[in-house]
């Protein structure tokens, strides 16, 4: 028998603010005199929290009820960004809250605003992850996502004199209410030691030391609190708190020296969206969470489960990347090790179990570790690995050598984890094709029916219904709030694309989201920005690859020509961007300095007559998106084709009724193919034609010569007129686009500025472009996570949704 205590669902806005008021007395201690915002905005959480608890335990004793099969969800990276006010629209108190809230005095916006971003990633591939998590548990699907708490997430961005400047992040400065610790829940997570050889193919191995993996657990309530899952987060702390001996000696640093080591696993998250680094520590990082999720998801198998062969029936495990691949290894090692079967039985049921999401073809992504790392920090892994190897080899005779997961003294993550994996997902139709024609070829030809493709998506509660309310509203006037839960619903728009009146309200509610961001940004020193004039905005991280430079070329060829022809017709133009280097990125930091020194040079131009701005307000994170993405006109998707594995920033601004500037790359295709090609910019060599390019080894000089406004920004570049006082600041950005444009920037220049200037004119005809921004929401319905997890649940876990 299991009591509950239930807190009821308040009535109205009163009966929320008593409760609000009793958890600012009780559980912050404070008085509403001396309350500050951040007490006020504890205090709401608290309320929130409680009514998203019993339904909680009621997922959680549905599972355990009907054996349902359960989803681990393994990501380095869960960008969660701010909770309470997607918690509240999740169970559906939204207007309440705010009433409650304002009643008691205090401001909804500035309240909700104190919340820090939990920034645990550092963009689309942990941004995906959180989305995954609202959608799996809006279908009712029992999951759980693993990953790790770390102290400090995605560094802090500022800018000094227009350089990226980068300091520690700290969102757990402030209590972080969402999160349970379960100080009962850790596991002994051990590293290098010694292995001696066991019965059979079992083998013993004796760590040399080791940390605790304790969990976090935050609830995750799906729309309309019909099912919650959890998110569990390791932190990693010292087996013992200090050394008492050395401390009593006197050596108090001394005496603390390995506590401080042991949390350094959980101290920081890697600031690289695409390559490893920081070697030991991150694949200690990667063992320590994978182990700790792989050891947790067994006892609660084992809780019902006898008999081990059930494992593929009963638990489905989803790496998310190569990062928590080690966890192949892992499972293989729990299974022969610690429940004494065969290796081939073991490896047979890890195949079962595991499935491995790919998200990019960029080869530096594709994890390696030297074969010394790993016979220092997982000797036992690594005997495993070379196991698996062998048996690949033995089963595969033929197979050509880059299937090896061994090879070269390195270990390949990304083949251990499709040689261990039933199903191997890319994130979009392209993607998955470049997959098996590119980096997984051969892989593929051996296992033909291992890899699927599963389009990515965005969960529209977050980025439509939370972010956009003006928008929200007059969709849920004109087809009610079905598309909530079944973004197909959207199709119902598209017949009203035609209609006077539902193209005024869309205008409305865009220009008074462009109105609530110009303030924002003219807070953050941007200056006055016409909310009539085209926003046009990149955020995304700082890549080569994604083509930030292309967009500043042409920023700076616009200038050049708007100065040319003052006289002209020039439409407004607010050109934004957003986004973080990984620190140790030279060229992309570089980039950034160029985009702020362009835009100091273009804003400080009065003869534009205020036409043409650029602003970089710094430090983008999820919740300046939540801000962005609903004020822009222009998405720029414009990154060399063949190299952005999916995007999913391009899905968030086609359903907030932004028309696409973009190459035919990653979702980009699928976006073209649901909007029509006429309600969409898009432009470029596609990824053949770079891939033919560059075969033959690819010569700039010919794109910069033939078109002259391309030749004069890249030497008013190196000449120096952006970085006078510096006037060789730029001389290796010039250098990169004459002699190694691996990029195609000049080679897609021309393209680039034809197709600006045609958006330029579709602009001009505005009920033209409201009927395309209204076509680009109505065609968005499969890109809903809610339908990526349908397809992750049917094609690659075979597990059953709620419905
Ligand atoms: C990424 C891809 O670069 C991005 O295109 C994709 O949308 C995302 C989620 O699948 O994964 N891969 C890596 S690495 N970081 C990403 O954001």
């Amino acid at each position: 028998m299991s009591f509950t205590h239930a807190v009821t669902r308040p009535e109205n806005a009163d009966e929320l603010a008593s409760a609000i008021l009793g958890h600012l007395t009780y559980t912050i201690g404070k008085p509403t005199d001396a309350a500050t915002r951040s007490d006020w905005r504890l205090a709401l959480t608290h309320a929130i929290r409680d009514l998203v608890i019993a339904p909680w335990f009621d997922s959680v004793r549905r599972s355990y009820a009907e054996d349902r099969k359960r989803v681990y969800y393994l990501s380095m990276e869960f960008l969660i960004g701010r909770l309470l006010e997607d918690a509240v629209d999740n169970i559906g108190l939204g207007d309440m809250a705010r009433d409650a809230l304002e009643g008691l005095g205090q401001d909804w916006r500035e309240v909700l605003d104190d919340e820090p971003d939990a920034a645990l990633g550092n963009g689309g591939l942990g941004r995906l992850a959180a989305c995954f998590l609202d959608s799996m548990s809006t279908v009712g699907l029992p999951a759980h996502g693993y990953g790790i708490r770390y102290d400090h997430g995605l560094f802090r961005q500022s800018f000094h004199d227009g350089w990226q400047v980068e300091e520690a992040e700290e969102w757990l400065r402030q209590a972080h209410p969402w999160e349970f610790q379960r100080r009962e829940v850790q596991y002994r997570i051990g590293f290098g030691g010694t292995v001696t050889p066991g019965e059979g193919d079992a083998a013993h191995w004796e760590p040399g030391d080791a940390v605790l993996a304790a969990a976090y657990d935050t609830p995750v309530p799906g729309w309309g609190g019909k099912w919650t899952n959890t998110l569990r987060l390791w932190s990693a702390k010292p087996e013992r708190l200090f050394e008492l001996d050395r401390f009593n000696q006197g050596d108090f640093v001394g005496a603390a020296a390995p506590a401080i080591l042991a949390q350094t696993i959980s101290r920081v998250l890697y600031p690289d969206d695409t390559t490893p680094q920081g070697k030991e520590l991150r694949l200690k990082q990667e063992y320590f969470f994978s182990a700790a999720s792989i050891r947790d998801l067994m006892r609660r198998f084992l809780i019902d489960h006898e008999d081990l062969s059930q494992l593929p029936d009963k638990v489905a495990i989803q790496l998310n990347d190569t990062h928590p691949a080690i966890g192949v290894a892992e499972l293989i090692r729990v299974l022969i090790d610690d429940h004494g079967m065969s290796f081939d039985a073991a490896f047979e049921l890890a195949r079962g179990t595991l499935h491995y999401t790919n998200h990019t073809l960029m080869p530096e992504a594709l994890e390696r570790w030297g074969w010394d790392l790993m016979q220092s920090v997982l000797p036992r892994h690594l005997q495993i690995i070379e196991m698996i190897d062998r048996r690949h080899e033995a089963e595969n005779p033929d197979r050509p050598d880059v299937t090896r997961i061994i090879d070269h003294g390195e270990i390949r993550m990304g083949n251990l984890a499709f040689i261990g994996s039933c199903r191997v997902n890319g994130v979009s139709a392209l993607h998955t094709d470049l997959m098996k024609r590119t980096v997984f070829a051969d892989l593929h030809a051996l296992h033909p029916d291992r890899i699927v493709n599963v389009t990515n998506g965005v969960t529209p509660r977050r980025w439509i219904n939370t972010c956009n309310p003006g928008l929200r509203n007059l969709i849920n006037d004109r087809i009610g709030d079905g598309w909530v839960t079944d973004l197909d619903e959207l199709e119902k728009l598209r017949p009203l694309a035609d209609e006077a009146g539902f193209r005024e309200g869309l205008d409305a509610a865009k220009r008074a989201n462009k109105v609530r961001l110009s303030n924002w940004l003219a807070d953050r020193g941007a200056g006055t920005l016409d909310p009539d004039a085209l926003f046009d905005v990149q955020i995304k991280r700082l890549h080569e690859y994604k083509r930030q430079l292309l967009n500043i070329l042409e920023t700076a060829a616009l200038w050049n020509e708007m100065r040319e022809h003052p006289d002209r017709d020039w439409p407004s133009r607010v050109k934004i961007f957003g986004g973080k280097a990984a620190p140790g990125y030279a060229q992309a930091k570089l980039i950034i300095k160029l985009i702020n020194d362009i835009g100091a040079k273009i804003n400080a131009d009065e003869s534009l007559r205020g036409r043409l701005k650029v602003v970089y307000p710094a430090n983008y994170n999820v919740s300046m998106a939540e801000k962005l993405i609903p004020a822009a006109d222009l998405s720029e998707q414009i990154s060399t084709a063949g190299m952005e594995a999916s995007g999913t920033g391009n899905m968030k601004f086609s359903m907030n009724g932004a028309l696409t500037v973009g190459t035919l790359d990653g979702a980009n295709v699928e976006i073209r193919e649901a909007v029509g090609p006429e309600n969409i910019f898009i432009f470029g060599k596609t990824a053949d034609e770079v891939h033919a390019l560059r075969e033959h080894g690819y010569d700039s000089r010919p794109a910069i010569e033939a078109d002259p406004r391309l030749a004069r920004v890249i030497s008013q570049i190196e000449s120096g007129e952006f970085s006078p006082g510096d006037p060789d600041r730029f001389k290796g950005i010039g250098d990169t686009l004459r002699h190694h444009d691996w990029f195609v920037v000049t080679a897609d220049f021309s393209a680039y500025w034809a197709i600006q200037r045609r958006i330029d004119d579709a602009w001009k005809h505005r009920e033209d472009w409201l009927r395309k921004s209204a076509i680009n929401i109505a065609g968005m319905g499969r890109f809903s996570s809610d339908r990526s997890i349908r397809n992750y649940a049917e094609r690659v876990w075979q597990a059953e949704t709620m419905e």
